[in-house]
């Protein structure tokens, strides 16, 4: 396997490209999306990610080329989106890439899937595909399982999970994977692959869920949730999550829905719908804090934050989108997330100074060094990430703050 094409230049697909690049394979990068290949040709990146204009400008001394028309190699990775749908994963981009790649596919070739699939999908939609075309195949599904924001640490130093149809396609997936993973691979099948990944996900969310329902009752009983929690962590065996405003990101609000349509995950689909109501949850206290403090239609409120997790320009399946859905009926509202360059956003300054009242909605850590008494305009806060301290940003200043 000398030659590999990636198929799909996003999130995973782009760095992978770059990885098996610098480890010396040839790689051609395909994207349907002529803008994408076009910036790439030029030499530019369209999203933020540490340590990839590094990789970039490296693999692009290597043999590593970018386009539009498909090419044939000896092996295919395909790392496009599947977008869920009525709880199952939306396959049409995988099956557009395999049509690409029938075009040039020849007898012996591998197919890789990393996109994040339902655990029945490459036994029964889509190696099914691939037999149709009567022509010799490996296939294996090596589910991606990096995370935004450290995405080249753990594309590298995650342990990896190789499901491959027979022996051969795994021992052939291995040998690429070797060349830039540094840590242990191990090989299964496709549906064991494929449930691993969407079972790790799960956790995430039924664990926050958890956590998310710890702060609800918090609130009913009266006592400090977040505090709680970190001493209740003391013992060794606990692991609590931490609450939010809601869940984001393509995977952890979205993964799990492939478990619940296989009818029995009752705690799983609990869970997501628990944590997709703590935006209506947010915004109702927000609402009733401001009621409290005599807020009207034409106060103005500063929404900090609206990438779905901290020190990320990432906004996928934000809850922030649907809290500020909710509180712009009530309010007039300024957004500020300085990571978020595209959206017509305020400055955090402006935000601040202008607004009567504040909901911090994700965690950047610029916000730990916000001086509150420098804004006075300020009645009230409420910090949904526990992000804010009494003591360092609000001495010496009447503000009062609320958490979650
Ligand atoms: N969140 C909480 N409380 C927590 C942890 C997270 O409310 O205790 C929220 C975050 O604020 C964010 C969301 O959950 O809105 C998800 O963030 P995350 O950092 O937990 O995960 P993702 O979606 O960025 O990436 C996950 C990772 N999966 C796991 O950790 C099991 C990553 O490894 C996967 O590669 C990725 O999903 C994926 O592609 O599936």
């Amino acid at each position: 396997m000398n030659k590999i094409c990636v198929i799909g230049l996003g999130y995973i697909g782009l760095p992978t490209a770059l990885l098996m690049s610098k480890a010396g394979f040839e790689v051609v990068g395909f994207d349907t999306d002529i803008k994408k290949v076009n910036n790439l040709i030029q030499g530019k990146l369209y999203f933020n990610e540490p340590g990839l204009p590094k990789l970039f400008r490296q693999a692009s001394k290597k043999k590593i080329s970018f386009t539009n028309k498909i090419e044939n190699a000896d092996a295919y990775v395909i790392a496009v989106p599947t977008p869920q749908s009525e709880g199952y994963a939306d396959l049409k981009y995988v099956f557009s890439a395999l049509e690409s790649i029938r075009s040039v596919f020849s007898e012996g070739n591998l197919i890789i899937v990393e996109s994040t699939i339902g655990p029945r999908d490459c036994v029964e939609k889509i190696i099914p595909k691939i037999r149709k075309w009567n022509k010799k195949f490996y296939f294996s599904h090596c589910p991606e399982r990096a995370i935004p924001g450290k995405t080249l640490n753990e594309m590298v130093q995650n342990e990896r999970i190789i499901g491959g149809i027979d022996k051969k396609s795994q021992a052939i997936t291995e040998k690429i994977y070797q060349k830039f993973v540094t840590s242990n691979i191990h090989l299964t099948d496709p549906t064991t692959a494929a449930a691993c990944k969407v079972m790790e996900n799960t956790y995430r969310a039924v664990n926050i869920a958890l956590a998310n329902e710890f702060a609800i009752l918090a609130n009913r009983i009266g006592f400090n949730v977040w505090d709680a929690i970190e001493l209740a962590n003391k013992h060794p065996r606990v692991n609590i999550h931490q609450p939010g405003p809601g869940v984001g990101g393509h995977c952890i609000p979205i993964d799990p829905w492939f478990f619940v349509s296989e009818g029995r995950a009752i705690l799983t689909k609990t869970s997501l719908e628990l944590n997709e109501s703590m935006k209506n949850y947010v915004s109702q206290k927000f609402i009733t804090l401001a009621r409290k403090h005599h807020l009207t239609k034409k106060s103005k409120v500063a929404i900090l934050g609206y990438a779905y997790k901290k020190n990320i320009d990432d906004a996928r399946e934000t809850p922030a989108q649907g809290i500020i859905n909710l509180l712009s009926k009530h309010f007039r509202l300024l957004i500020t997330d300085e990571y978020i360059l595209e959206k017509d956003f305020v400055s955090l300054d402006q935000a601040l100074g202008q607004s009567q009242a504040i909901i911090l909605l994700t965690d950047h850590d610029q916000y730990k060094a916000i001086d509150f008494k420098t804004y006075p305009n300020i009645e009230f806060v409420l910090d949904t990430r526990n992000v804010l301290n009494l003591n360092k940003n609000f001495k010496d200043s009447a503000i009062v703050l609320y958490k979650l």
